[in-house]
């Protein structure tokens, strides 16, 4: 959280009520001095619910505001967020060598490596080849690792060799996330994606072993800690109780990814609320 509010509570519930005595006891309250706009952690024990309720429950200076909310389910582990039976999806490619066999959605078949399993490029390749992946609902979601699997023909030497991962949040203006080199062998290869958040992933194989073809078995993309987007869900649910405005200084702004804001050119990400009025965001 940031923000220059004051006291809150966090509840965490599966209750729909507007009530605070329907919500049973908070996991957390305090306060917090807010010499400067930065970044508070609150920690508590996880606790399973539908809801999660942030009430802030006194301001500062005639105002409460809030830049940012995210609230983190426990790690599931592992979770792969490119493979289909998890909402993955494989938005485009930019080669395959057919429809079939070695096409594109091999690499998230769920089967490591082998004939009918793998990725194959298109003959001579060059350059880079590209896969973008969006996850369930394509919602943004925090990248732990990319675990690759490396793989070739049997008594060939079509493997793959450096490979680049990337993220965006519109899947036009993407920012390097890290590079790596794979080594000719099968089994599972794994490479720090830094915790980066984003909307979409695109795996580039950049290079081969071979100049004839370029083959790999599988893509995994590891999920970190997941942010619940919590004022979308409220949102829905028709029930949203303060804000300030309908968008510079909407609820909405407190899950857009974005901490800070001035509110004053028409991309600020605050919630203004009155003093001592209750803060609910789902
Ligand atoms: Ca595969």
């Amino acid at each position: 959280m940031n923000g220059t509010f004051l006291n809150y509570k966090i509840f965490v519930t599966t209750s729909t009520s507007t009530t605070e005595n329907d919500w049973g006891p908070p996991v957390a309250e305090g306060s917090f001095d807010w010499a400067l706009v930065e970044i508070k952690d609150v920690v508590f024990a996880p606790k399973a619910g539908q809801y999660v309720i942030f009430q802030c429950t006194s301001g500062m200076g005639g105002w409460t505001a809030a830049g940012e909310v995210w609230v983190y389910e426990r790690p599931i582990d592992p979770y792969d967020l490119v493979l289909p039976a998890n909402g993955g999806r494989l938005e485009s490619f930019t080669s395959q060598f057919d429809t079939n066999a070695w096409a594109a959605a091999r690499l998230t078949d769920g089967f490591k490596d082998g004939v009918g399993r793998s990725w194959a490029s298109t003959p001579l390749p060059t350059g880079s080849h590209d896969f973008t992946y969006s996850f369930l609902n394509q919602e943004v979601a925090r990248l732990e690792s990319a675990v690759i699997y490396n793989s070739t023909e049997p008594n060939q030497a079509y493997w793959s060799k450096e490979v680049e991962f990337s993220g965006s949040m519109d899947g036009t203006s993407w920012s390097l996330i890290s590079t790596g080199l794979l080594a000719q062998g099968f089994g599972p290869q794994a490479f720090d994606l830094n915790g980066s958040i984003a909307r979409y992933v695109k795996v580039a194989v950049k290079s081969g072993y071979s100049s004839t073809y370029r083959e790999l078995g599988e893509i995994e993309c590891m999920e970190g800690l997941r942010p619940t987007w919590c004022c979308r869900q409220r949102r829905e649910a028709g029930v949203l109780h303060v804000q300030f405005d309908t968008n510079a200084w909407a609820a909405a702004r407190l899950t857009d990814g974005v901490a800070q804001g001035d509110g004053t050119v028409g991309r600020a990400r605050l919630i203004r609320l009155g003093r001592k009025n209750s803060f609910t965001a789902f």
